[in-house]
């Protein structure tokens, strides 16, 4: 890995944002596109958060602080995401579920697709189904990306499932969801149409399921 990647990580897990804009700002500097930076540096130090968390070394202070670290250095990437295929591909409409308030990765989703041509409706975080189902109708967009990493919020996922079936949408959107406790098999049990290990995978997801050439 790249030693600036590393120095980003490793700024991550000391909860040091200057440190860790400053790693970013050389990973840039050296050619390092925005979305392997958030791949290979910020998310592999949030991932070392989340298991020291698990064994009991960090506590929820500590992921706070790791969020908000992630927040300042996200200022600096906003807007170096590559826009060269900017050209308007459809509404997509982004939320973490209902029961979980993380939204960094989400964030990070909607500045990708929003770099790549996207006009992204953020609904922010703890949505609930019926909010979703309204914005589709309102906003008539194609695509619907859920967030989730909180694996008691499961039950959630599924209620926005039922409430487009209910609402009769299920067919005019596709749904693609993301985040830690979300996986392959998970978006099949619940008859969703992809799932997406990383932002970065999250626009051409979208350019697929919409038929986007
Ligand atoms: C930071 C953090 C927090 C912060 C969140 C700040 C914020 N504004 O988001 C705060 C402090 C609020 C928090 C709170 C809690 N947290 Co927390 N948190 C984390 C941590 C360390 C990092 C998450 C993160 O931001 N990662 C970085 C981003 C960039 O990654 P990402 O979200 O996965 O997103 C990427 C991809 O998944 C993908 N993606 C995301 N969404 C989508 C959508 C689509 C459509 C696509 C295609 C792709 C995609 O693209 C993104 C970028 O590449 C994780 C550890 C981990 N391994 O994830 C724990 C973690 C998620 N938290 C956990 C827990 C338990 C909690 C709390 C319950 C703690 C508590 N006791 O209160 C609360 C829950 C609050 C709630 N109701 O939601 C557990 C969840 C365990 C589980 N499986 O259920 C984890 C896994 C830690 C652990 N290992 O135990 N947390």
């Amino acid at each position: 890995m790249h030693e600036a990647l590393q120095k980003a990580a490793r700024a991550i897990v000391d909860f040091n944002s200057d440190a860790c804009i400053e790693a970013v700002n050389q990973c840039l500097d050296s050619g390092i596109p925005a979305w392997e930076v958030v791949n290979e540096g910020l998310s592999v130090g949030m991932k070392e958060v989340g298991q020291l968390f698990e064994k009991g070394e960090y506590f929820l202070a500590e992921l706070v602080m790791a969020g908000d670290v992630m927040k300042d250095v996200m200022k600096v990437l906003e807007g170096k995401f590559d826009k060269s295929q900017k050209g308007r591909k459809g509404k997509v409409i982004l939320a973490t579920i209902k029961g979980d308030v993380h939204d960094l990765g989400k964030n990070i989703v909607g500045m990708m697709l929003s770099a790549s041509g996207f006009d992204v409706i953020d609904l922010g975080t703890d949505v609930d189904a019926e909010v979703i189902v309204d914005s589709v109708k309102k906003t008539g967009a194609g695509g619907v990306g859920l967030t989730m990493l909180l694996t008691t919020a499961v039950g959630s996922m599924k209620e926005v499932a039922d409430a487009l079936i209910e609402a009769g949408l299920r067919d005019k959107v596709k749904i693609a969801i993301g985040g830690a406790s979300t996986s392959e098999k998970l978006a099949k049990d619940l008859g969703f149409d992809a799932y997406g290990d990383s932002a970065a995978k999250a626009a051409s997801i979208f350019e697929k399921l919409l038929e986007i050439s």
